[in-house]
């Protein structure tokens, strides 16, 4: 790649519409790619910055099942709670588009039979494993076992999360479903591989050879160990109903695996956002970028790539910057248990403040090892570099403009050794953010920037014009010349990293355009006889009640959520007798029909087979089954229970269910050699 491509394509992995955002996320990918995108821009480049909602796949259809709701009004409450959260942030997307939209669609399907018809796919009829109680096959993170590599024992069947492996439901030790927890039987069905073994030699040489030096040493790390194991054929359809259909006559019923069509997005958001896409896409003089976090680096280095090639026109990812994982106060960032800093919730407690955070973030940004974030660190960085030197220097700077030049830049007189020597810093640190950015280490370039800062602090306190107005007035007018010409740079050289910081300084300036990057340092940015702006705080301390209070409500989260988990296991209820036990007439049953009752919010209507009788049961459990999965399945039933009307219909009895602290339910199931009719004693 030539030094200056033509144009830039920046891609940020697509969240999961499946719950909102938090400061890990931010860190790892979507702060990092918006820096490096608006220094881009400041440069005048050509780039587009592409995201948008990953909505398929198995983390969705899970949540879905959990909250009983469609996966539909999932996506589509996450999918704008996450667009405003990076709006909110400054992430200056050129579009947040979603893989639901009907451009996606085509562009998914399209991609499949290009590789289809030019015969890339292996076709196989396998015995897959399948949850005959769910009535489903258990793909990916629908089916949970002991990871073959590193042994962990939540892996899931399409990833480990622990060691990273790709993995899929075939190779999991001791596998079990994620629906029920039972051990999933197998059947036959149809799936088409990408044959990945086949392209070992392709990825050894583009990216371990290739890209040995340029790339992150732990992406081409983790690749090189990929290949020593060996890849494998991977299947890239399944069995959902939740999905880009597979665009074949003889797949009804199958979806294209989410990995498949996720990185799709990527090419379909493109031609939402231009009618030019094809030359981000497919002119070899476009610089690609994925910024991903390490859990995605197999599928962003050796699958779509492999696509990619395969598809033919399209050019492959110059670098993949991908970051490891952030931590929160020394403990692993999680949704499920709360453990974690919402950025909605961040903005209600902080309004005003995403700079902070954005700042915090990058400079503990996870780039090479995990990294972790503490309410006391992002106290300290606040209050002592926002604060004590970036905030300070313009805030002291303006105010004794004001005061000693009623708020215009003073003419300067002749520059002495310190004025010279403090340009020639500026231009060096200067070239050091740049160098830092293009070779995204983010955390090295805002260290930079704040040095900036801190040479003119440095300045103001070496020349000390404060002393001298009383007796030197025409020096006083070349140091805040040249401080004020300091502040402009700050103005354009913090952007990327602070951006609504830049824009308060810009308005105190009295800017009404952004200083071009390529001026930054350099001493004749405000004229003489330029009047500022009003001046305001760009920072304010955060007082250590704030961060105790933030502290405890991490806290009081994680106690809640252990709290919840034990509560919801009710108290033992008072002893009975053997003969109170003996009243209840309990017996094994078989649901032959279900279905819904659309009147009603929770109750499904069935018919049970009891041995004795066929009867009617209501059950409270719409928002957690649907009818069609219910139907062949053996159950508990309370067989003697009065006799009940609910809505317009008799309800003869009870069936026996499991109530999970986490408020799910599940079927009490007999074995399968039970019959219906059989008394429980
Ligand atoms: N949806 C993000 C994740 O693994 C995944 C990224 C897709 S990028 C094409 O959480
Ligand atoms: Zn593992």
């Amino acid at each position: 790649m030539p030094q200056n491509p033509k144009r830039y394509l920046v891609t940020a992995a697509l969240p999961y519409a499946n719950g909102p955002i938090h400061i890990g996320h931010l860190a790892g990918v979507y702060v990092p790619a918006d820096i490096y995108v608006r220094y881009l821009r400041l440069r005048n480049r050509d780039v587009k910055f592409i995201c948008g909602s990953d909505e398929h796949g198995v983390p969705i259809t899970i949540r879905a099942r959990k909250e009983g709701k469609t996966p539909k009004e999932i996506v589509d409450y996450y999918h704008s709670l996450n667009k405003k959260a990076f709006e909110d942030f400054g992430i200056s997307f050129d579009i947040y588009s979603r893989t639901t939209s009907k451009v996606h669609y085509q562009t998914a399907q399209e991609f499949f039979l290009k590789l289809y018809n030019k015969g890339v796919f292996i076709e196989k009829e396998t015995e897959q494993y399948y949850d005959p109680e769910a009535k489903m096959f258990l793909a990916d993170r629908y089916i949970v076992g002991t990871c073959p590599v590193c042994g962990y024992d939540k892996a899931y069947g399409d990833q480990c999360e622990k060691c990273g492996t790709s993995l899929s439901p075939e190779e999991l030790i001791n596998p079990v479903s994620a629906i029920t927890g039972i051990k999933p039987i197998k059947k036959k069905t149809k799936h088409w591989y990408l044959p990945l073994d086949k392209y070992e030699d392709f990825i050894r040489e583009w990216i371990v050879e290739g890209h040995k030096h340029d790339w992150k040493e732990n992406v081409v790390g983790q690749v090189k160990s990929w290949l020593d194991v060996g890849l494998k054929p991977r299947a890239v359809t399944r069995d959902l109903d939740w999905g880009v259909p597979v665009p074949l006559p003889e797949a009804k019923g199958k979806v294209l695996y989410v990995w498949f069509d996720a990185p799709i997005g990527y090419i379909s958001m493109t031609k939402e956002l231009t009618p030019e896409w094809e030359k981000y896409w497919k002119d070899p003089e476009t610089k690609l970028v994925h910024f991903i976090g390490k859990d995605n680096i197999v599928f962003h280095c050796i699958i779509f790539p492999v696509m990619l090639k395969e598809y033919g026109e399209f050019i492959l990812p110059d670098n993949v910057p991908a970051n490891e994982f952030l931590n929160l106060e020394d403990n692993k960032l999680s949704t499920s248990k709360n453990w974690a800093i919402w950025l909605h919730e961040y903005l209600q407690e902080f309004p005003g403040k995403q700079d902070v955070l954005r700042y915090a973030l990058t400079i503990n940004a996870p780039e090479t090892k995990d990294n972790n974030f503490t309410w006391k660190d992002f106290q300290r960085r606040n209050n002592k570099e926002l604060v004590g030197d970036l905030g300070n220097f313009v805030n002291r700077v303006l105010v004794l403009t004001k005061k000693y030049f009623d708020g215009q830049i003073p003419e300067k007189n002749n520059y002495t050794e310190i004025e010279k020597e403090t340009l020639s810093q500026l231009n060096s640190i200067r070239q050091k953010v740049e160098q830092n950015l293009k070779n995204f280490h983010f955390r090295q370039a805002v260290t930079e920037a704040i040095n900036f800062a801190r040479t003119g602090n440095k300045y103001l306190a070496t020349t000390e014009p404060w002393k001298l107005w009383k007796t030197d007035k025409e020096r006083v007018k070349t140091i805040l010349y040249l401080a004020n010409q300091i502040v402009a740079s700050l103005s354009t050289l913090i952007e990327p990293f602070l951006p609504f910081t830049a824009e308060k300084i810009r308005k105190m300036l009295n800017l009404d355009q952004t200083i071009p990057w390529d001026d930054i340092a350099k001493d004749d940015l405000l004229k003489p006889g330029h009047k500022l702006g009003e001046v305001q705080l760009l920072f304010e301390q955060i007082p250590d009640e704030i961060i105790e209070a933030q502290i405890q409500k991490l806290k009081k989260q994680a106690q809640q959520n252990q709290k919840t988990m034990e509560q919801n296991l009710k108290p033992l209820k008072p002893e009975i007798s053997y003969e109170d036990f003996d009243r209840l007439d309990m017996r094994v049953a078989t649901i032959i029909e279900a279905e819904d009752i659309p009147k009603s919010k929770k109750l499904l209507k069935l018919t049970v087979d009891t041995g004795l009788d066929k009867r009617t049961v209501l059950a409270g459990i719409k928002q957690h089954f649907k009818p069609e999965e219910l139907i062949g399945k053996k159950i508990v039933i309370l067989a003697n229970l009065k006799p009940r009307k609910m809505m317009g219909y008799l309800s003869q009895g009870m069936i026996l269910m499991a109530n999970n602290p986490d408020g799910s339910l599940s079927f009490i199931v007999p074995e399968q050699d039970a019959e219906n009719g059989s008394y429980i004693s």
